[in-house]
């Protein structure tokens, strides 16, 4: 058959689980998948009170995503994907003993990532056995104690590694933090790494701070939100009620996205009774731009060439220009250096890389510029390139240049991504800590915090990889499979000799056996957590640096579980038998470690008073008073050069992307519903004319190669609405492309969005012919 004819064929055949869809986000789709979920997780027993607890002051802190909570509702805030979390934690289905003796740790490496999480909760201690290859129960005290036996008999401490996923509560992060660094250690390999460093490392050295610098009540306040590389329907559901309600005032919502996202155009709000019975929606995004993955520097570029341009024009027919000078002259240093490096930069340049027209860009500047106050929203799409770094400090650039930093209704939001990942960072977990606060770390419990630096992610893996590292213990997470490159990161995990998982949720990494691996179950957030003093509940921080109580109340999973704290301190006596920290009584009354925190961390003054308080508090974010924590005082203008992907043509770029039906790892089921895919992941998304170019055809087979023994092999071509030249794949299954090495050699963050590929009609296809 000719190739023309095949190609047609396959256009009007259908292909199995790919049909557009046309509705909304949200809607009455949602509200299906939430009772789908209830079902399928909790079935008719189980108490789904939790679901309509979630972000209340007096219920738990949704697990799903940083998106904080409107403190002006006290009615049920709905998210299907925060009912998905939820159900995920508080499901009916157990891995028991009996489920262990069942399966050996042979038999459940063949399991999908989705089978593993899906056979339930863990319910007691285990260890491999390697005598009968399953895991097999063990007290507590024995796992301690082996804990405390493997981490003792290292030759240096600096040989063990301590992840930390971003759903530890500020509590267990800081007693983690705090036991290992008596342990003598700094290795905080943290999921951040793999996140939003690139905020944590360039948002310091522009503005002086390392996070956001908005609240919630600034997006009422704004006259123009730009959305860049980041998809609210799935990962942040709560953030479209925001956007909706700001599109219906008005404000013009910018989106720069390769691919086109519903949660990010149309959304039916199942909270809006006349919505949800009407065949309308809200329209979100009031201009959308594809940019080429990769391409946002470029972009960015453009629009303060475009700015700079408009400005001139302005000046020269006697305006006051449209640069907030008294700002730029009060406030900030390195304008000089922005302007030359823009204006050398020229357009040809920058609409090949960012792939989007000259007009394009200046209608994006011309919105922006026309805005007295702009927020400026970004994810993954923006941090997780090799110049990741660079993109976070154009970002603030852009910001800078118009005052909109530190005034109401303008700044940087970056949409961070586990509950607690913020929170994490700002009770300790950092490979890199800072003198003031190892002093007061030290002064306060009476040890020796070490100072030399430690490992962030990629090195943690380089140095398991190389045996120099040979203990890892995980609180929470799912490292080996959230790391590129599997290849080498299961290698990396199979050389250990002591690996300890911290868990809700068996998964893949349990299944790289070290010499000794011990896996912990632990209460989830939803849960009751009774300690000596009673019961306890515990605190974390959002996305916009409020500090809030989060309460389970749910009957634990099983009556052998621990609570995160509990589990810290238990490792802690272990391995550190003459320790003089009151490990017990700390954990006997989290308020106690909550004065531990303030202590340490002076922002948490009245720590224990101020989050009893109904919605909490705000920590300061000097940025947000224009108060400037860089060494000179200022807000920093910084210049790079154009790097990036999306520079050569002809190259196909690929980003990796997260299903509606997923959360990280956890794949809770196999649909992408506004992305239109039901039933797989194995698709890859392309522009309908790259596949012409290839000879390809919409659902074709394809082989995807990005360099010796990294390919995606027979894989289905689905024609979406994508930029040109970019090509997308789901993570985790893409980290096979992506090479440990390949990553921003500022944050260290890999470059999960931008990998060099070559796609051809698959040779699996040639076989089956
Ligand atoms: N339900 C659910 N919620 C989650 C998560 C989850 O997996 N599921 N994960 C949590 C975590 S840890 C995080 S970090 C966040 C992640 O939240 P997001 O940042 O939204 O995550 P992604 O799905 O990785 O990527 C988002 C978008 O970036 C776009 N993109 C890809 N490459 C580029 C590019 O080069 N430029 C631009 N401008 N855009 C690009 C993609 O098309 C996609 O729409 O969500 C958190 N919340
Ligand atoms: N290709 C590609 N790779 C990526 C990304 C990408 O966009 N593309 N994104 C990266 C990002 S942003 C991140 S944050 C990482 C995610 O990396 P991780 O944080 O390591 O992974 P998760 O999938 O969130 O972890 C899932 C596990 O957490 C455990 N868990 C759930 N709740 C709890 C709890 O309350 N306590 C404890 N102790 N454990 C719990 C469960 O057992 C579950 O198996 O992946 C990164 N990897
Ligand atoms: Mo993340």
């Amino acid at each position: 058959m000719a190739k023309e004819d095949a190609n047609q064929i396959a256009a009007h055949e259908p292909i199995r689980g790919v049909e557009p869809y046309d509705g909304p986000a949200g809607g009455w789709g949602a509200l299906k998948a939430v009772a789908m979920a209830i079902r399928d997780q909790m079935g008719t027993s189980t108490d789904t009170r939790a679901l309509l607890k979630m972000n209340q002051p007096t219920g738990f802190d949704c697990p799903g995503c940083a998106w904080p909570d409107p403190q002006k509702t006290s009615s049920f805030e709905f998210c299907e994907n925060g009912a998905k979390a939820v159900t995920w934690e508080a499901t009916a289905k157990r891995v028991d003993v009996a489920f262990f003796a069942r399966h050996s740790a042979t038999a459940l490496w063949e399991w999908s990532d989705h089978q593993l999480e899906d056979a339930g909760r863990l319910t007691h201690p285990l260890a491999y056995d390697s005598d009968s290859d399953h895991f097999v129960p063990i007290g507590w005290d024995e796992a301690f104690a082996r804990i405390g036996a493997g981490l003792r008999a290292l030759d240096d401490p600096n040989q063990a590694e301590f992840y930390c996923s971003g759903r530890a509560s500020n509590e267990a992060a800081f007693l983690y933090q705090l036991m290992v660094r008596a342990y003598g250690t700094n290795n905080f390999p943290d999921c951040s790494n793999m996140c939003h460093e690139g905020t944590s490392v360039g948002l310091p050295q522009s503005i002086g701070v390392g996070k956001g610098t908005v609240t919630l009540d600034d997006f009422d306040e704004t006259d123009a939100i730009f959305c860049i590389g980041h998809n609210p329907g799935t990962n942040h559901p709560r953030m479209l009620s925001t956007l909706s309600a700001a599109a219906r005032r008005g404000v013009p919502i910018v989106v720069a996205n390769p691919m086109k996202e519903r949660g990010l155009e149309r959304f039916k709000s199942p909270q809006h009774p006349t919505e949800m019975l009407s065949p309308s929606s809200t329209q979100l995004a009031s201009a959308y731009h594809q940019v080429r993955v990769g391409g946002d520097s470029a972009m960015l570029k453009g629009m303060m060439k475009a700015l700079f341009e408009a400005d001139a024009a302005d000046l020269a027919a006697g305006g006051a220009g449209l640069l907030d000078r008294a700002f730029i002259a009060e406030h900030t240093l390195g304008i000089t250096d922005l302007r030359k490096d823009v204006e050398a930069t020229g357009w040809e340049e920058i609409t090949r890389r960012s792939g989007l027209s000259k007009r394009a860009i200046e209608s994006m500047a011309e919105i922006y510029w026309k805005a007295e106050r702009v927020i400026l929203c970004y994810g993954m799409g923006i941090t997780q390139h090799a110049n990741g770094t660079a993109n976070v400090q154009e970002l603030a650039n852009l910001l800078l240049l118009r005052g909109n930093m530190g005034k109401p209704g303008a700044g940087i939001c970056p949409l961070r991504g586990h509950s607690n990942v913020q929170g994490d960072r700002t009770v300790g977990i950092t490979e890199i800590p800072g003198e003031a606060m190892l002093e007061r770390l030290d002064a306060h419990f009476g040890i020796t915090s070490p100072r030399a630096h430690g490992h962030a992610a990629v090195e943690s893996l380089q140095a398991m990889r190389e045996g120099k590292s040979k203990a890892l213990i995980s609180l929470g997470g799912n490292l080996a499979v959230a790391m590129p490159d599997p290849d080498a990161c299961f290698e990396a995990f199979r050389k250990l000799d002591l690996s300890v998982n911290i868990l809700t949720k068996f998964n893949r990494t349990c299944l790289l056996l070290a010499k000794e691996t011990i896996i912990l179950p632990c209460l989830g957030r939803t849960e009751l957590d009774e300690q000596a003093e009673g019961p306890q509940w515990i605190t974390v921080e959002d996305s916009m640096s409020m500090v809030h109580a989060s309460r389970g109340f749910l009957k634990p999973a099983a009556s052998d579980l621990k609570s995160e704290p509990a589990i810290v301190a238990g490792m802690a006596k272990a391995t550190l038998p003459d320790s003089a920290i009151p490990w017990d009584w700390l954990v006997a009354d989290y308020d106690r470690i909550r004065d531990a925190i303030e202590a340490v961390f002076p922002d948490f003054r009245d720590f224990n008073t101020r989050v009893r308080q109904k919605g909490g508090f705000r920590l300061t974010v000097g940025a947000s008073e224009r108060k400037w924590n860089t060494p000179s005082g200022k807000a920093h203008f910084l210049v790079h050069p154009l790097t990036g992907a999306s520079g050569e043509e002809g190259a196909l770029i690929l980003t990796t992307i997260r299903s509606h039906d997923q959360y990280n790892t956890t794949i809770y089921g196999l649909n992408d519903r506004y992305r239109g895919i039901t039933g797989r992941r194995d698709v890859i998304f392309a522009h309908a004319d790259d596949l012409a170019d290839r000879g390809l055809a919409h659902g074709d087979l394809v082989d995807i190669h990005a360099g010796p023994g990294r390919s995606l092999n027979g894989y289905t071509v689905v024609a979406h609405d994508i930029a040109r030249r970019s090509l997308a794949a789901y993570y985790p299954e893409a980290n096979c492309l992506v090479q440990l090495d390949d990553h921003d050699r500022s944050s260290g963050t890999p470059s999960y969005k931008s990998v060099r590929v070559t796609m051809a009609h698959s040779s699996l296809a040639a076989n089956a012919a």
